[in-house]
């Protein structure tokens, strides 16, 4: 089975050299045909330029370079469908590159998969799962948005809005990713929809989430605004 991590970055130079190292030990310790497709927005930081000297001392790795910052969900599209046209999509994760997702749950994920999930997703609401340094006022707003996109667009899973997942390369063939609108975190929801309408399998397996050390966080006021309105233009779809 090949198994492909897809990597967004923007601004993330602190922090790429630790997750490809963490990732690819995974992979060597686990037995995991798998490789990592970085998807940068040319970022300001030179992360992209950092993931290049990553990628000529290691074949495992891949860099995707975009033109400047186009969003969390077109770089995922874009990952995506590099993975599937090259054959490396029997599984294929989406990761955050800030060491809030940590590499050694991967294994979960593919257990479950094993188990018939066409899709795993990284919970932090179920037994198990967990939210670490986070204010009261993100915990508030991240379990809000996710009780309310679960419950309005009657998808049963606790975590929404987590990042850290995995697609059988199967449903992403099948489900017709360039018609999701959402170009930036929205996309989470509005893909766990279109396969939950689809009627595939969907599970989670609990993550602990640790709030990023270092770099700075890209979810701004309008992508949570953004949030609210793709709720609600896929009820209206629905
Ligand atoms: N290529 C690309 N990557 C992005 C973009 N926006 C965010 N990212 C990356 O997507 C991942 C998630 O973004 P974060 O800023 O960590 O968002 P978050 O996890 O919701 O929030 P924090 O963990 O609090 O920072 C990180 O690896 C970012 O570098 C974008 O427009 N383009
Ligand atoms: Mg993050």
């Amino acid at each position: 089975m090949q198994v492909s991590i897809v990597l967004p970055t923007y601004n993330e130079k602190e922090n790429l050299t630790l997750v490809i190292q963490k990732l690819l030990s995974v992979f060597d310790d686990n037995q995991v045909k798998g490789n990592i497709i970085i998807v940068d927005d040319n970022s300001p930081d030179n992360t992209g330029i950092l993931a290049d000297q990553i990628a000529k001392r290691e074949d495992r790795v891949q860099v995707i370079h975009r033109e400047g910052k186009m969003g969390l969900g077109t770089a995922y599209v874009t990952g995506f469908k590099h993975a599937l046209e090259n054959n490396m999509a029997d599984l294929v994760f989406s990761m955050d590159c800030d060491l809030s997702h940590d590499p050694a749950y991967i294994p979960d994920f593919i257990d479950m998969h094993l188990k018939g999930y066409d899709i795993v997703v990284g919970s932090r609401y179920i037994s198990g799962g967990g939210v670490e340094n986070w204010g009261i006022h993100r915990r508030i707003m991240s379990k809000g948005a996710n009780l309310l996109s679960s419950t309005v667009l009657g998808v049963k899973v606790k975590d929404m809005t987590t990042g850290y997942r995995c697609y059988a390369g199967t449903v992403l063939k099948e489900i017709d990713i360039d018609s999701i609108t959402s170009n930036g975190y929205s996309f989470l929801e509005e893909i766990l929809f279109m396969c939950n309408k689809r009627g595939f399998a969907i599970g989670e397996t609990p993550i602990v989430f640790i709030d990023r050390t270092l770099g700075s966080s890209k979810l701004s006021k309008s992508e949570m605004w953004k949030f609210f309105l793709t709720l609600i233009r896929l009820k209206i779809k629905r």
